[in-house]
Parts: structure tokens; C-alpha cells; sequence
């Protein structure tokens, strides 16, 4: 075949294309567009690319593995902050959260305000799930609170927004650690604000008041001390830029999938 015939095959196939495309319209039906070998080439291709994004999708939504009351870890180690360190927090820490309220704003069109008794009364899921943290441990613990998705639904996302922003009340020096998950984790069923674990209150260590379970991500998504929720359509605008304390200050992964 000359350098020549390379050129022109694909162009012959296009002019037959838009002949055909032509001519269906002419016909005003689709039986002749499909009929055509070029255009269902081209429809099925579409038909793979879709089966794949769909497979992708599907994993995201796959629960992670839960356990039973047996297997639960004797010791569920503290990690990072063990306490809020703003003087907000402190002073509900002092009042066991009494006059605490999660925020929940940014792009939504009915920001929220609720109590921990507030979030405690509404339906919880209760998960036995393991814990992975990139330093080398795990722990398998039991956790309970509301799933995120409703929560997020009451105060009805904008159509732009594409991600959910954590913000805690502890600091590494100057920078708050927050922590941003998409929309697939967000409405994922095993992601809850959890406010128990291993069947009493959510210690102040780990997390207190309420911290996230994402359970499909590794232990640093894992927010705790969750004062603010924000919604927001990109994560670049908040910390350095990288959508968590971590993935700024030692370049971790955003996305930590297990
Ligand atoms: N606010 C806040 N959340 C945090 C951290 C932290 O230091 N501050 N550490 C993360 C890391 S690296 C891990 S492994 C888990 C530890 O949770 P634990 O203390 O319940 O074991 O919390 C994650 N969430
Ligand atoms: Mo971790």
C-alpha cells in the first residue's frame, strides 16, 4: 500500500460516512445510519467505552468488607490529633458538645445547622469495618451514625457542586486538617458521620464529635472532629490545593482507595 492509499482509505470511509448520514436524513429515519458499517462501528465503540465507565462506577460502589462482633480489634489505636485543639472546640469539648452544631454549607441551597442529639436521631447504620492506615496498621472497630447522602439531600446540592469539604478543629501548626471526598464516596451507603464506636459515645480521640467513615479509603480520609461540611464544586480552593492536610503537606494521594 503507498504512503498515498493510507491517506485516502480514511477519508473515502468518511465521505461514504456523510453520504450516508446525508442520505438518512433525506429518508427522516435511523435505519439507514445504522445500517451503515462506519457508524455502528462507531456505536458500538461508544457501547464499550460506556460498559467500562459503568464497570468503574460499579466498583466505586462495591461495600467494603464488614466484619462480625469477633473480630473486632481488642485496641483501636489513636492516631494523628487526639483532640481539637481551636478554642471553640475546646470550650465544647467542655460542655460535651451540648451547643455544638455541624454546619452544612457551601454549594447547597438550604445551608443546615444541627445538634449532636439532632444527627444521634436520625437513622443510623452500624458497620464493623477494618481501619487501614498508610503508616502500617489496622484495626477492625464498630462504628454508627447517619449516612452522609441524606444529610447531604435535606440541604439539596447545587447542580455544579462535585465535591464535600471536611473541616476539623485541629491544626497541624497553622494548617487545619480537612479532608474532600466526591460524590460517589459522599452517597456511598457505608459513608456515615459517625458518632458511636465499638457501641458507646465516639471517644474525644477518635474523633469526637462526629467523624467520617469512608470506608472504601485508607485512615487519613477519615476525618475527625468534624465541625463544618461544606460543599463545593472543586477542591483546589481550599488548604494548598491538593484536597486534604495530608495530600498537601506529604503529596498522599487524593483518592486512597482499598
Ligand atoms: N482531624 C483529623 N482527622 C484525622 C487525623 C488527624 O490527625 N486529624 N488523622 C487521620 C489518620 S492518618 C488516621 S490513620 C485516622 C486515625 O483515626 P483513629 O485515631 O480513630 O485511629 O484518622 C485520620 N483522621
Ligand atoms: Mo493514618
Amino acid at each position: 500500500m503507498t504512503k498515498n492509499a493510507k491517506i485516502i482509505l480514511p477519508r473515502r470511509r468518511l465521505l461514504k460516512l456523510a453520504g450516508a448520514s446525508a442520505g438518512a436524513l433525506l429518508l427522516g429515519g435511523c435505519d439507514a445510519l445504522n445500517k451503515n458499517k462506519d457508524v455502528r462501528n462507531i456505536l458500538s465503540s461508544a457501547e464499550t467505552l460506556h460498559k467500562r465507565a459503568q464497570r468503574l462506577i460499579m466498583d466505586r460502589n462495591a461495600l467494603a468488607r464488614e466484619f462480625g462482633e469477633s473480630d473486632m480489634s481488642p485496641h483501636f489505636r489513636m492516631n494523628g490529633s487526639i483532640t481539637g485543639d481551636t478554642a471553640e472546640y475546646k470550650r465544647h469539648l467542655a460542655e460535651h458538645f451540648a451547643n455544638w452544631k455541624l454546619r452544612v454549607d457551601g454549594m447547597v441551597a438550604r445551608p443546615a445547622a444541627y445538634s449532636l442529639a439532632q444527627l444521634m436521631a436520625m437513622p443510623s447504620r452500624e458497620q464493623i469495618t477494618r481501619h487501614d492506615c498508610v503508616e502500617g496498621w489496622s484495626a477492625i472497630g464498630k462504628w454508627r451514625g447517619p449516612q452522609l447522602g441524606p444529610i447531604l439531600d435535606r440541604s439539596r446540592l447545587l447542580p455544579a457542586a462535585r465535591y464535600i469539604i471536611f473541616h476539623c478543629a485541629d491544626r497541624f501548626g497553622p494548617d487545619p486538617y480537612y479532608e474532600s471526598i466526591d460524590l460517589i464516596d459522599a452517597y456511598h451507603p457505608q459513608t456515615i458521620l459517625a458518632w458511636g464506636m465499638n457501641g458507646e459515645i465516639l471517644p474525644t480521640g477518635h474523633g469526637a464529635p462526629i467523624r467520617l467513615r469512608t470506608e472504601r479509603q485508607l485512615g487519613y480520609k477519615q476525618a475527625k472532629f468534624i465541625m463544618r461540611i461544606e460543599a463545593t464544586d472543586d477542591y483546589n480552593k481550599f488548604g494548598k490545593g491538593k484536597g486534604g492536610y495530608w495530600e498537601d503537606v506529604a503529596d498522599y494521594a487524593w483518592y486512597a482507595g482499598i
